[in-house]
């Protein structure tokens, strides 16, 4: 399916149009003409549908860029141009732009996707107050209550933008406007327990806020946590216990020593969860075999798992390439994995394992720090390959990119595959970069720098990596740029109606 059809799709199965449709032609109604963004969950949506309205859609690699970008072209045109971002992290980095341009009194219009409204309060997939937040660096910030209300919000934000003394403006896009639901069906082994102590853990997105289907409705939940007003969010816990970890852990164990007690090895629920990890480790090796090139992710996770210190600090973002990473990548050891987290933050990664290695130093000499960052998320502070050189950090650094083009691709059918691109990475329109040598941005600096396409030349450019303790050295490993994840039985961070 082409790429302008794809906004389409959505509108077509629900026979009504889809909130990003409403967006784009609201924008469009107002002469709105340019839009400068990073796309993510739950925006993609809305760049699609702009293009198809006939939107300039410019997807660059940090949203206080774009941010930056849209402004000028308010100033330039005296239309304002739209900044698109996705939830949390993204809005808040276009806070910077939103407030250079409200000084320079510049027409902006940001729009920033939001959690789901039935989510709100539960600890949602990069939720945060994005209203209450634009609220200082704007004239205007709101939320539309309804679909239909969108329109007339645009329309006020526009003339917000530009009447008086011009400024930015807010309009905050909950992911339920965007998307159309998708049904969470096959359900598997974890939804057997029936019983589930949460060690400081949190009832959010991430574990899918403790409802079903991911749990059995009468599942059971011990709930330890040092934060009172964490016990009972979402789910009512059979059992809570407000205390430290340390000390609650250290506790239980010192009862069990006395009244020991096992979970029956051959039940059945132990059974579902081997077969599972079997079937699991089984599809992650199959697809790591595979010897055609471009490498897919698993492949590449495989090699990279092959060489890595058991005590190595292992740093990642991105999207496909922190969640693979995430199955394939071990860390055996506490406080050895640091990655884009909770809240789902690109950009975070080169300063994570500047701080890792900079511990390491004066903490575990020799030990080694390797960060694995999709190249989107490289984007987001690459620069700091720089700071990594100045002070001479020994850090490998891969760069997981499906963004370039295998240089053994012929033409076709690349130009067949931007058809489709990485609808996270690439923003539409969807083209992907003929000579993504990022190891040069980590040559320039004086560190190593590979450009690797099959495992052989993926194997030996880490073993000298890691071999090396004194340079840094940046890895850039090209895969296939459809290359993604094997099919999930529940959807949270792939949750998308592409
Ligand atoms: C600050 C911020 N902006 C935007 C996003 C939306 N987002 C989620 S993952 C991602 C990039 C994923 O691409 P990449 O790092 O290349 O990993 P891949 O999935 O291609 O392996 C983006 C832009 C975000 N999470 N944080
Ligand atoms: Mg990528």
């Amino acid at each position: 399916m082409a790429e302008s059809n794809l906004a389409a799709r959505g509108d077509a199965l629900e026979g009504q149009a889809s909130g990003a449709r409403v967006i784009a032609q609201a924008l469009k109604a107002q002469d709105v003409n340019y839009m400068f963004g990073v796309v993510g969950i739950p925006v993609t949506e809305i760049a699609l549908a702009a293009q198809e309205a006939g939107i300039r859609y410019v997807g660059m690699r940090n949203e206080q860029a774009a941010c930056y970008a849209a402004s000028a072209v308010g100033y330039l045109t005296g239309r304002p141009g739209v900044c698109l971002v996705v939830s949390g992290p993204g809005l808040i980095h276009s806070l910077g732009g939103m407030a250079n341009a409200n000084m320079n009194c510049w027409p902006l219009i940001v729009i920033g996707g939001s959690s789901e409204r039935s989510q709100e309060t539960m600890g949602a997939f990069q939720e945060f107050p994005q209203v209450e937040a634009c609220r200082l660096y704007s004239k205007f910030s709101a939320r539309p209550s309804s679909i239909e209300a969108i329109p007339s919000i645009i329309e006020k934000a526009v003339r917000s933008s530009i009447y008086g003394r011009p400024g930015a403006c807010y309009v905050d896009i909950p992911a339920d406007f965007v998307n159309l639901q998708v049904n969470v069906n096959s359900i598997k082994a974890l939804q057997f327990a029936d019983v589930i102590v949460l060690l400081g853990a949190r009832l959010n997105w991430i574990l899918h806020f403790g409802l079903p289907p991911r749990y059995q409705p009468d599942v059971k939940f011990i709930q330890v946590d040092i934060c009172a007003e964490e016990l009972g969010n979402n789910v009512r816990p059979a059992v809570t216990l407000l205390g430290d970890i340390n000390a609650v852990t250290k506790q239980l164990l010192e009862q069990f020593d006395k009244t020991p007690w096992q979970y029956p090895p051959e039940s059945e629920w132990w059974k579902v969860l081997r077969e599972k990890m079997k079937s699991n480790d089984a599809l992650s090796k199959e697809l790591a075999s595979k010897k055609s090139l471009p490498m897919n992710y698993y492949t590449v996770f495989y090699h990279v798992q092959e060489q890595l210190p058991r005590d190595c600090i292992v740093v990642s973002e991105g999207a496909n390439t922190m969640d693979i990473g995430r199955t394939v990548l071990q860390n055996y050891l506490p406080r050895h994995r640091l990655d884009a987290g909770t809240f789902g933050t690109m950009g975070v990664g080169l300063g994570f394992a500047i701080a890792a290695a900079i511990v390491a130093k004066d903490r575990n000499p020799g030990q080694r720090v390797i960060c694995v960052e999709g190249d989107s998320a490289f984007g987001f502070s690459g620069m700091e390959v720089e700071t990594i050189c100045r002070y001479n950090l020994p850090i490998v650094l891969l760069v997981v990119n499906n963004n370039g083009i295998y240089q053994g691709f012929d033409t076709d059918s690349w130009k067949e595959m931007l058809k489709f691109g990485d609808a996270t990475t690439v923003a539409p329109p969807m083209c992907l970069l003929p000579h993504s040598h990022y190891e040069h941005v980590m040559t320039a600096f004086g560190g190593k720098g590979y450009f690797v396409q099959t495992p052989e030349e993926l194997q030996k450019s880490l073993r000298q990596s890691l071999a090396d303790t004194t340079n840094p050295s940046l890895i850039n490993i090209m895969i296939e740029p459809q290359a993604t994840r094997k099919a999930q039985d529940f959807h949270w961070l792939t949750r998308s109606s592409l």
